[in-house]
């Protein structure tokens, strides 16, 4: 199987982030890149490529151009204001009560700040992806790496591995958060409809609900979102993952969400796994984007499943018997001494090769 990855990542490179509101180490870390990549290499059956550069149409074309700005600004903007940290966080976010009883048209016209910290929170959704002074060029080059996967697949590969650092999935239209800048999934399956006008749909198996690319997808009933994940009555993004979650208008039917119980097993997760694949096979299209984590491991610093590595071999073989064309994008995972056997059991899995 193809590989897209490059080095380009590695200028977000986070040392602390929060946990109700205390610095502890960042999870989001370059050397999650360099474990897949080093355990992919190590394989022998993957041929690593690098992605090529596809400029900021297809961004835009998912995220609000404000949050592109603010995003390329951030930085800059933090130097040219003296503020003196390594990274950028925001302390105040614009959360819904501050604005309850003012109407949709008032609310939309409120003006961005022009204090940095301000528009950290304006675009932001939490405390835990720091911006870094690389952290813009490393989101590109994510973005860049998903579009470069679909390529592949477009151009006949029955499957494809894009390894995205920063991840995508938590990233709506409007808004930055969970680590994630840009929405490499959705932008990537944006583009599929682009190219092919096929339905299309995603299948996300990170630990966490991607809140962002339900929201992105949330009115369109041309790209189905299915999304396994811890219930987020217990875990983050806790405020979006809830089954009744359905889609609206148009997109009404073409959302799913499949909570999964505490410390969820191999057994557990792969029959939702069947019914989740069996709502994507009711629907037209040939190819599928896979939102790939690995934080639902057992031992994940911040995930609440129980799953194994023979459970990725499984989990990637089941996905690849749909008989789709698959465009498999690196999210989550944080375990860093398995990371790579994670990754490449999956991706064996997804190509018929034994767990090895
Ligand atoms: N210090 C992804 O897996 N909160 N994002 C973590 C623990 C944010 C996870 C708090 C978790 C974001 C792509
Ligand atoms: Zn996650």
């Amino acid at each position: 199987m193809k590989v897209v990855h490059t080095d380009r990542h590695r200028g977000h490179d986070p040392q602390v982030e929060t946990y109700l509101g205390v610095p502890v180490p960042a999870c989001e870390v370059v050397q999650r890149a360099e474990v897949i990549r080093d355990a992919l290499a190590g394989d022998g059956g993957f041929e690593i490529t690098a992605p090529t550069e596809h400029g900021t149409e297809p961004i835009l074309a998912v995220h609000d151009a404000g949050l592109v700005r603010f995003l390329e600004e951030a930085w800059p903007a933090a130097v040219k204001q003296r503020i003196e940290r390594d990274f950028l966080v925001a302390d105040t976010y614009p959360t819904r009560g501050m604005f309850s009883g003012m109407s949709d048209a008032f609310v939309a016209a409120r003006p961005e700040p022009v204090a940095v910290g301000g528009r950290t929170g304006w675009w932001g959704l939490d405390s835990s992806n720091p911006i870094r002074p690389g952290s813009y060029d490393a989101a590109r080059w994510a973005v860049d790496v998903a579009l470069s996967t679909v390529d592949l697949v477009l151009a006949g590969e029955t499957a494809a591995y894009g390894l995205c650092r920063p991840p995508g999935h938590h990233a709506a239209a409007a808004m930055a958060g969970g680590y994630c800048f840009f929405n490499n999934a959705a932008i990537a399956a944006q583009a599929i409809v682009a190219a092919t006008g096929e339905r299309v749909a995603i299948l996300d198996v990170d630990v966490h609900h991607g809140n962002g690319t339900q929201q992105i997808f949330w009115r369109r009933g041309d790209v189905l979102y299915v999304s396994l994940h811890a219930d987020p009555k217990r875990l983050y993004p806790f405020y979006l993952g809830h089954a009744d979650e359905v889609g609206e208008g148009p997109g009404r039917g073409a959302n799913r969400n499949y909570p999964m119980p505490l410390r969820a097993d191999d057994e557990t997760y792969l029959a939702a796994l069947d019914s989740a694949l069996e709502r994507i096979d009711d629907e037209p299209g040939s190819i599928v984007v896979v939102s790939l984590g690995f934080d639902t491991f057992h031992l994940d610093p911040i995930g609440d499943l129980a799953l194994t590595t023979a459970g990725y071999h499984e989990m990637g073989r089941r996905v690849a018997a749909l008989g789709r064309r698959l465009v498999i994008l690196q999210e989550g995972g944080y375990h860093l001494g398995a990371l790579g056997e994670n990754a490449r059991a999956w991706l064996r899995g997804a190509e018929g090769r034994s767990a090895g």
